[in-house]
């Protein structure tokens, strides 16, 4: 099932060459534009949901449950003979110009797993837990609420930032193949912003102050010479409807993908709530022609021996969700894993999950041609 699917891709994707080289003349014209290989990877991001929906899980090559830094390995591709076709990674600390993230993890062997995600077709999306730039604390640091406002131009914090920033676009340029092409991303910084446990949630700054720091952080990106970026906007579970959700939107100019992070606790309140954030996204997604996705989902220490196909299958079908994202297997913290590893309570099922003809791997998708 899996190979018909991807013949069929590879159709679609042929019916893409002659729109990739007018896009990378597009991107050519202007300095602000997107490489081809991005605005490919959009273009495929919009037609994938149509084939099945993408697996993704954090952290997926760096490290796992008894391992770390192994080449090549992955707790996914060990339960199930394929690397999920989206790996997210976490750039926390990249701003203090340190070598490892705030997980521990060397920003080059980052670099590394995300130009081999991209050469084995997969896809990698970034997030930020970005210190506390007024306060030396951590992005959970929520003791001061004027933190966003004095990063925008004209507060006190505004050039300090702008050199995090700067730390940011070095990074996203320096993803680099060895013929030199720039490898596409999608950028996810400013995520659950509909809480208040990081410094830029909800309680912490006023809609137009958020919706400012990220039009600051894309048109800085952007001046420096960012263009291999896609950028997702994602909430909590906090919105109860489409106006909700939009409450702090920074427009459709800024956004390519629009998602949610959403963790079971309680199975009922979990398939509620995801039903409801789906319903609101895909909704929004019509409307404003975004691609829509789980961008951060699980169940802590996945428990229930059935939840890949008894759970998380029947919660997304229904929606045509891009790709939903597990978190990391944390090797510091064994019981803080969301994805299976040989042996643990759920790897049978998450096998059924994977011949599932709905789910997509990395050697199912054509995301850039
Ligand atoms: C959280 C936990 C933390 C981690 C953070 C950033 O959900 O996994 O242990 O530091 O994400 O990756």
């Amino acid at each position: 099932m899996k190979t018909l699917r991807l013949l069929t891709m590879t159709l679609a994707a042929g019916t893409l060459v002659a729109c990739g080289s007018a896009q990378k003349k597009a991107a050519e014209e202007s300095t602000f534009a997107r490489t081809a290989e991005t605005e490919t990877l959009l273009t495929n991001l919009k037609k994938v949901s149509a084939q099945g929906i993408m697996f993704g899980h954090h952290d997926d090559t760096v490290y796992g449950i008894g391992w770390e830094g192994d080449e090549g390995r992955s707790d996914v591709q060990s339960v199930c003979g394929d690397y999920p076709a989206v790996i997210s990674f976490d750039l926390g600390e990249l701003e203090l110009g340190t070598e490892q993230s705030l997980d521990k993890v060397p920003f080059e062997k980052i670099r590394k797993e995300i130009i081999n995600q991209y050469q084995r077709g997969g896809m990698a999306s970034l997030s930020w837990h970005v210190r506390n730039p007024k306060t030396g604390g951590d992005a959970w640091d929520v003791s001061d609420s004027t933190v966003v406002r004095s990063i925008l131009p004209g507060g006190e914090n505004h050039v300090k930032f702008s050199g995090w920033i700067t730390r940011m676009a070095d990074f996203l340029n320096s993803l680099q193949t060895a013929e030199g092409t720039k490898v596409p991303v999608l950028f996810r910084p400013w995520h659950e912003h509909t809480g208040s446990w990081f410094w830029w949630g909800a309680a912490l700054c006023s809609p137009d102050e958020y919706k400012s720091l990220w039009r600051m952080t894309v048109d800085s990106l952007q001046a420096k010479g960012v263009n291999n970026a896609l950028y997702a906007y994602s909430t909590g579970t906090e919105p109860q409807d489409t106006t909700q959700y939009l409450e702090r939107y920074p427009g459709d100019d800024l956004i390519d993908v629009i998602g949610f992070d959403a963790y079971q606790f309680d199975r009922d309140a979990f398939l509620a709530s995801m039903d409801k954030s789906l319903a609101i996204i895909d909704s929004i997604g019509q409307a404003h022609g975004k691609v829509i996705a789980v961008t951060e989902v699980g169940y802590e220490g996945v428990p229930d021996a059935q939840w890949w196909t008894g759970t998380l299958l029947p919660a997304i079908e229904k929606y045509p969700v891009a790709y939903a994202l597990v978190w990391r297997n944390a090797r510091e913290r064994v019981t803080h894993f969301y994805a299976p590893y040989p042996g643990q309570a759920s790897e049978k099922d998450f096998v059924e999950f994977y011949n599932s003809p709905k789910t997509l791997f990395a050697r199912d998708v054509v995301l850039y041609q």
